[in-house]
């Protein structure tokens, strides 16, 4: 008798048996008698009617056999089993840009409502005052105040800070070690959160400097054990595209190097920005370049990315190589110049940044074009370690907090940098160097690159960890690594 004849045996007697009591059956080893077990089951059942009438895997675990069976918890995934994509936010079809002047007030405005509302639910909103309510506060009391830090100035061991808000600006200094460390690691710019007072002789002084940051949580994760490859920075069309390295990773993701286990699993691959090299980027790029035809460039990932198993989901948003305007939020590529792409069925293009949820786990994917200005601006930050700059933009809940550096904004009537709601998973690219990290819930991965060292990260002492793949378990979100470089596969 097959479990299909015991299950059907249970049905025809008045029970239904629920999705994981089934999959326990199926699981069965082929020794166990079927046959009793059915009757075991319907026999417990009968013993405890009065209740649902729906078998369990708690009343399969029951009636097994007590020396002959190991419950397997495995949960095995075949390429057939559907991928579930959702797209939560993307800029795309959104993208209309207002008039200059008029559009960033908008857009700041629409940034600082949306920042100070995240401020208002994390920390009790009537202890929160405005600029000018923190202007009034008398000498010995002391009040809580959140604005953008407009400026700091180091002055020896203090740190002046300015605070804006719509109701005004104000200057307080901040004199404690623990406070100047703080002001000087926000980015410019940032929603902050200061507890202040006032001395006798009338200087305004903080006592605390926090940013808004994500509350604690427990990651949530898949119910079924899927995963996720992160990839970002191949820059096809450059000479220093390791395509050998890329190849090598195309043949595991289709099972010939064996870990049929880990790649049966694998439901989408995401890319986070910089597909192509693209052209006209930086001065002297076309020396750079293997193929100088943004279309092409397209044509050769599309003839690449053909390789990856259908039943993979590709995410793809670009990145500022790519044949999109610079200025954030970027668009899809277009299908025009990305036609061949478009005309693979398993590719969803999205702008950059957006939110997906795969198999239910939040992500937000961003290229991380604004991690050039935070690394440049705050001390500690370093290219070896993307993820504490991606931290830092997680803690500022917004992507690209500093205005007037080398992200390019564009003057949307939305805000599409502030992070809201709070991802499951951030994943960025640029960098080109690998990084993961957990951050109160929330994991951050930096995928790295597939471009070896170009002349000009040479000269700036960028060095590239290249040809990492993170393997993303969305049912723990622990991730694993594989090393596709010449050096050799290993796990
Ligand atoms: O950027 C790859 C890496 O190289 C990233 O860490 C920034 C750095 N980079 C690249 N171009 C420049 C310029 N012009 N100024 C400063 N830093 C740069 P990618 O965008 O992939 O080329
Ligand atoms: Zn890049
Ligand atoms: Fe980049």
């Amino acid at each position: 008798m097959t479990e299909y004849g015991a299950v059907a045996r249970v049905l025809s007697s008045g029970y239904l048996i629920d999705a994981k009591a089934f999959e326990l059956i199926s699981k069965l080893p082929p020794e166990v008698d079927l046959e009793g077990l059915a009757e075991r089951l319907l026999r417990l059942k009968e013993e405890t009617s009065g209740q649902a009438k729906v078998v369990t895997e708690e009343d399969v675990i029951k009636v097994l056999p007590a020396d002959s069976v190991v419950v397997q918890r495995e949960d095995p995934v075949g390429s057939s089993e559907p991928s579930e994509l959702e797209v939560v936010s993307d800029p795309t079809p959104a993208i209309a840009p207002a008039e200059a002047y008029e559009g960033f007030n908008r857009l700041f405005r629409d940034r600082y409502t949306r920042l100070a509302s995240i401020v208002r639910e994390r920390l009790d909103a009537k202890s929160l005052t405005s600029v000018s309510g923190a202007k009034g506060v008398v000498a010995g009391k002391k009040v809580r105040l959140s604005g953008l830090l407009s400026a700091r100035n180091n002055r020896r061991s203090k740190v002046e800070v300015t605070v804006d808000d719509p109701t005004g600006t104000l200057k307080v200094l901040c004199q404690d070690e623990m406070v100047a460390r703080s002001a000087m690691q926000a980015p410019l710019d940032s929603m902050v959160v200061m507890e202040i007072s006032r001395s006798r002789a009338g200087q305004l002084y903080a006592s605390s400097l926090l940013l808004p940051d994500v509350p604690s949580r427990k990651p949530i994760g898949s119910s079924r054990r899927v995963y996720a490859v992160l990839l970002s920075d191949l820059h096809i069309g450059s000479r220093m595209f390791l395509a050998d390295d890329f190849r090598r990773f195309l043949q595991w993701l289709n099972g010939e190097m064996g870990e049929k286990d880990v790649v049966n699993r694998v439901k989408y691959l995401v890319i986070a920005g910089d597909l192509v090299d693209g052209v006209g980027v930086y001065p002297g790029q076309e020396f750079q370049l293997s193929e100088k035809d943004p279309k092409k460039q397209y044509q050769i990932a599309a003839d690449l990315l053909k390789m990856v198993p259908n039943h993979i989901q590709i995410i793809i948003s670009p990145g500022n190589h790519d044949a999109v305007r610079q200025a954030l939020p970027q668009p899809a590529v277009s299908p025009d110049l990305a036609e061949s792409l478009y005309g693979l069925e398993n590719v969803r293009w999205v702008g950059d940044p957006s939110y997906v949820k795969l198999h239910g786990v939040m992500f937000l994917i961003y290229h991380g074009k604004s991690m050039d200005d935070v690394i440049a601006t705050t001390p500690d930050l370093s290219y070896h370690k993307p993820t504490d700059a991606m931290k830092l933009l997680l803690r500022s809940r917004h992507l690209a907090p500093t205005y007037g550096k080398r992200t390019a904004l564009s003057p949307e009537l939305r805000d599409f940098l502030v992070i809201d709601p709070v991802p499951d998973v951030m994943h960025s690219g640029h960098v080109h160097t690998y990084g993961e990290l957990s951050h109160r819930g929330t994991l951050l991965v930096n995928s790295g690159t597939w471009q070896g060292q170009t002349n000009f990260q040479s000269n700036m002492g960028i060095e590239p960890t290249p040809s990492i793949v993170p393997v993303v378990d969305l049912s723990t979100l622990k991730v694993m690594r594989r090393n596709f470089s010449s050096a050799g596969f290993t796990s």
